[in-house]
């Protein structure tokens, strides 16, 4: 089954209203791709302008975090309703700064997958382990946990809408990247995993990001491993390479 690539920017605590939507103008023609989705996952206060920039283009937008409830006491946070009303398609949950900075855990990352299916979003799920896990050779169990619990409950016409971001943490803004083949044999697993928690039409339809590093010097290679359909892409997006990753 041919799965439609990603291509998703996430642009982390980085650019002001102003910057973003500069950046977004020059990222315009370079990203032009009919067979990608190209998506820009922004800090919430750009969430709007850029919307706004992006209309008449390929470019969908995602936001980089949301609260599981619709309203209320919940000082800082903003809903999933209110970023469905601001034009967002997409949201990451389960990052790996998120799990290790904010104390985010599978529970509540499990709700955030229930709640972006329920609110009309499209979760880009984040998993992948640290260094020290890496070097125990426990790096697929550490996965395979986080993926069944951020998955239960979630049912397989929802997972076949799901992006899942495999985002080894020692390659997390470190410029070091995992090898094409380290990345493909987790993404296979991840999809093989998926296969034994629903069936093979559902691991057949998710899509796996790589993510962790990816930039145009590397997009290619990993891009061509059959289990990886996309990449989540941090410094890298906030650049003209991002074209570049876009269209490898
Ligand atoms: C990175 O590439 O640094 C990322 O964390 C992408 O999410």
């Amino acid at each position: 089954m041919a799965r439609r690539r990603i291509i998703a920017g996430n642009w982390k605590m980085n650019m002001t209203p102003s910057e973003a939507v500069k950046l977004v103008a020059e990222l315009k023609d370079l990203v032009k791709n009919d067979d990608v989705d190209v998506v820009y996952c922004v800090p919430a206060i750009d969430i709007v302008p850029v919307v706004e920039a992006v209309k008449g283009t390929n470019v969908n937008v995602g936001a980089e975090n949301f609260y599981i409830e619709d309203k209320g006491a919940f000082t800082g946070e903003i809903s999933a309703p209110m970023l469905v009303d601001a034009g967002v398609k997409y949201v990451i949950m389960g990052h790996s700064e998120r799990r290790d900075i904010f104390g985010e855990n599978d529970i509540l990352i499990n709700a955030k997958v229930k709640k972006a299916f329920a609110a009309g979003l499209k979760p880009i799920l984040c998993c992948g382990e640290s260094l020290a896990l890496r070097k125990a050779g426990t790096y697929k169990e550490w996965i395979e946990r986080q993926i069944t619990w951020d998955l239960d409950g979630v049912t397989a016409d929802q997972v076949k809408n799901l992006v899942i971001a495999y985002e080894p943490i020692w390659a997390i803004g470190t410029g070091e990247t995992a090898t094409a083949d380290q990345a493909q044999e987790v993404c296979g697993f991840i999809r093989e995993l998926i296969a034994k928690l629903y069936d093979d039409a559902t691991a057949q339809a998710v899509r796996i990001q790589y993510g962790g590093s990816m930039n145009a010097g590397n997009a290619a290679e990993l891009l061509s491993k059959p289990d990886i359909d996309g990449g989540l892409i941090g410094g890298a997006s906030l650049k003209p390479d991002f074209g570049k990753i876009v269209n490898a």
